[in-house]
């Protein structure tokens, strides 16, 4: 970055930096991935100089030939890879996708369905703090005490509230969706189904996960996760959707632009155009098994070193482990992890009793850390580790007299992270792994 280093070197400082975290850490946040230098060139080019109002070959300014052919080979490509009939691949991210979503098939007040926020949805799923309850009626369905989504409550709330709308779609959710009986409970209410596939869209895509296109109407998802794409996101018509609301992908299109959103970001859409075209290899396909299987040998090894893990395994990419019996918060667990060099993120517990900012549990994933090459054997290495820094920084809460009350201060957290003597070596050991499987250019 010869130009940038000249020109500000505080941010190509901060770049370095960035980089140098990412080499030296295991990225197990499990909606992050490392997107490919490819997808990173398509990204940073010249593309980001155009404004493209409107759809390819229908656009409001000159100079439009370039840019209507990278769209158009997104959203075929895209077309191909999921099997729909129609995609728009102009949202800048998957939340504003939800929204234009609620925006073009819904009126103000309407009643969409989601799963709660505490429970694994997601904001935009209709969650209190989130427009999507503002602007309309939000009614949230929740898990079962196993920790699996209650399809026979979900049937009796949307028979109760009749949504015109549910959301199929999780971010804290390790088991499969069952998209058949999701589409028998929009079927009985005459509801709008969408599936919000961000987090599994890869896997969807690779064919390890059942995909959901033959039984919703519309799909969102975002790009950036097990994609392996840029920031971004998609949204997708199905053939039933088209069957039960002949416009609906013309509603969708206009609630997008004009509706929302101004110019598209074709630099953003030509990355995911690349990542689209990397997604549809045997090798991807590759990965994503990987990745599952990655995160089976993972649960299993935290479960085998005492950790309890919601749900007792996983079927995708992610999962979620309550760490409360240690005594710790899972700011505490998220912080020390943090440290020895695993990154990943504090999270609600099903029928937490701490609050969201003060969670019981902490989520995590293999994406990451499956594009650096890992494999059971590292994840069974991992898992031990993982447990060892939770259960040494629950001892020394004990031992050092730390309260519950003190914990939830930083500052407190912060001196008994630093005192925890056995973190070290855990470091030492996660450096080493970081050094084994380095972040590949290309795929
Ligand atoms: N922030 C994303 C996640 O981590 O799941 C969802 O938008």
């Amino acid at each position: 970055m010869p130009y940038l280093q000249k020109t500000d070197s505080e941010i190509y400082n901060l770049i370095k930096k960035e980089e140098k975290r990412l080499k030296d850490t295991l990225m197990m946040i499990p909606s992050e991935n490392y997107a490919s230098r490819a997808v990173e060139e398509a990204v940073g080019s010249v593309l980001g100089n155009k404004y493209s109002e409107g759809y390819p070959f229908k656009r409001y300014y000159q100079g439009q030939e370039n840019a209507d052919q990278i769209e158009s080979l997104a959203i075929e490509r895209a077309k191909a890879l999921f099997g729909v009939e129609h995609v728009n691949v102009q949202p800048y991210s998957g939340s504003p996708a939800n929204f234009a979503v609620y925006n073009g098939v819904l009126k103000q007040g309407d009643t969409i369905m989601g799963l709660s926020l505490a429970f694994g949805g997601h904001l935009t799923h209709g969650a209190d703090a989130s427009v999507s309850s503002k602007y309309f009626r939000a009614v949230n369905y929740e898990l079962n005490k196993e920790g699996y989504i209650d399809y026979k409550a979900l049937m009796e709330l949307a028979k109760k509230h009749k949504p015109q709308l549910i959301v199929a779609g999780t971010t804290a959710y390790p088991r499969l969706l069952d998209w058949k009986q999701f589409a028998a409970i929009a079927k009985v209410v005459n509801a709008y189904l969408m599936a919000d596939i961000s987090h599994i869209a890869g896997l969807i895509a690779g064919k390890a996960y059942p995909s959901p296109v033959e039984y919703v109407d519309i799909i969102t998802t975002t790009t950036h996760k097990t994609l392996r794409g840029p920031r971004g996101a998609l949204i997708m018509v199905t053939k039933k959707g088209l069957k039960k609301d002949p416009d609906l992908a013309t509603k969708i299109d206009k609630s997008i632009f004009p509706g929302l959103q101004g110019g598209p970001h074709i630099n953003s859409i030509a990355g995911i155009a690349v990542a689209l075209k990397e997604d549809s290899t045997k090798k991807f396909q590759k990965y994503v098994h990987q990745i599952i299987v990655n995160a089976q040998a993972l649960a299993k090894s935290l479960m085998d070193n005492n950790i309890r893990v919601i749900s007792n395994g996983t079927d995708s990419h992610l999962i979620l482990a309550d760490i409360s019996n240690y005594g710790i918060l899972g700011n505490t667990a998220a912080e020390g992890l943090e440290y020895i060099g695993v990154v990943l993120n504090r999270n609600s517990i099903p029928w937490d009793k701490n609050p969201p900012f003060y969670p019981s549990g902490i989520r995590m994933g293999t994406p990451g850390i499956t594009s650096r090459g890992m494999k059971e054997k590292d994840m069974k290495q991992l898992g031990s580790i993982i447990a060892k820094a939770v259960q040494a920084l629950g001892l020394q809460k004990k031992k050092s007299g730390i309260t519950d009350s003190e914990e939830r201060k930083r500052s407190f957290r912060t001196k008994l992270i630093t005192s925890t003597k056995e973190l070290k070596t855990l470091k030492a050991d996660i450096l080493k792994l970081t050094k084994k499987f380095p972040i590949p250019a290309a795929y």
